[in-house]
């Protein structure tokens, strides 16, 4: 069988710290957990930034050189930096890092849609940090803007620091979105698709609606020109790995998407749910890829050639 790409999404923008008290925020912790993820068997981590003070988004690069230093002295995993910040930060701000750090690796969200996080404020009473009830509130009236006008901008990021985009799918509108960019030459195949299912203003969880998408692509680009890998949200993360596991994709864990070990009972870090996940490999024959081979399948530049 493959080998099995295993990515861990540290802690992205849509946890809130007060959901779990074991979402890593600092950079010292960012960083810290990426490397205990890397060293459970994660090949590559996809790394957002947080104010230290408080938790918040960041897109300063301040905070992201910390953190990237910091990984890169004590691992060699695949670093995957985020373009998709958080929704309410424009795309010269949330995708600015990739000219500072010219990483391997950078998402690329292929489509704008609504992007709801206040489900939560039904049930909390009491927010660790101001800001945190006032984000999700005003998430009911976030769009998530991914225009064509900003794949441009990303293309031609991607293309000046050779660097391969993680192609983020929220909908099957996107998977056109993108072989529009690839019948344009803007973006070339191989492609590495990431399905994220389950943003509430998203495709939902159900497996037939990642055998869908998987189709599609499929018929789209042919089934040769590209990789992929699902990231489920919430209990997604863990129900739908079977599936992609089985139909030879990969698979993205982690604080970001996910912050349940099993159902009620709260993750205590990264690599507890990368563990997880290489139990679940390991019985559909899926052996780890690590670093080096990840570079391999993913055809990358090399961490010789980032800046940080
Ligand atoms: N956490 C995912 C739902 C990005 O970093 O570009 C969205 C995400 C976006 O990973
Ligand atoms: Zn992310």
């Amino acid at each position: 069988m493959q080998p099995l790409i295993l990515t861990a999404a540290i802690t992205g923008a849509a946890t809130v710290p007060t959901l779990t008290p074991y979402l890593p925020h600092t950079p010292q912790e960012i960083a810290d957990s990426a490397v205990e993820a890397a060293q459970a068997g994660a090949g590559i981590v996809h790394i957002h930034a947080r104010r230290p003070e408080d938790g918040a988004p960041s897109a300063h690069p301040d905070h992201f050189r910390e953190i990237l230093v910091s990984i890169k002295e004590r691992c060699d995993a695949v670093i995957n930096i985020t373009t998709g910040g958080s929704p309410t930060m424009p795309v010269q701000e949330r995708a600015a890092n990739v000219g500072v750090f010219a990483p391997e690796m950078c998402s690329f969200n292929l489509g704008s849609i609504n992007f709801a996080l206040h489900p939560p404020l039904k049930k909390i009473k009491k927010w660790r940090y101001e800001w945190e009830p006032e984000y999700l509130e005003m998430s009911k009236d976030f769009v998530f803007k991914n225009t064509f006008y900003d794949f441009e901008h990303l293309c031609n990021l991607v293309r000046e620091y050779n660097c391969k985009p993680e192609l983020e799918i929220y909908d099957v509108g996107h998977l056109y979105n993108l072989a529009y960019l690839v019948k344009e030459d803007m973006l070339r195949p191989p492609l590495h698709l990431q399905f994220v299912m389950g943003v509430l203003g998203g495709i939902g969880t159900m497996p037939e609606d990642l055998t869908f998408l998987h189709r599609k692509a499929c018929t789209l680009f042919g089934e040769d020109k590209f990789t992929w890998s699902i990231c489920g949200v919430g209990s997604a993360q863990f129900n739908l790995a079977p599936v992609a596991l089985s139909l030879g994709g990969h698979v993205r864990v982690g604080l970001e998407d996910n912050i349940y070990i099993k159902p009620g009972q709260l993750a205590k870090s990264n690599a507890e749910l990368v563990e997880k996940a290489k139990c679940l490999a390991s019985e559909y024959n899926r052996p780890l890829a690590g670093p080096r081979q990840v570079r391999e399948m993913l055809g990358l530049k090399g961490i010789d050639q980032v800046s940080y």
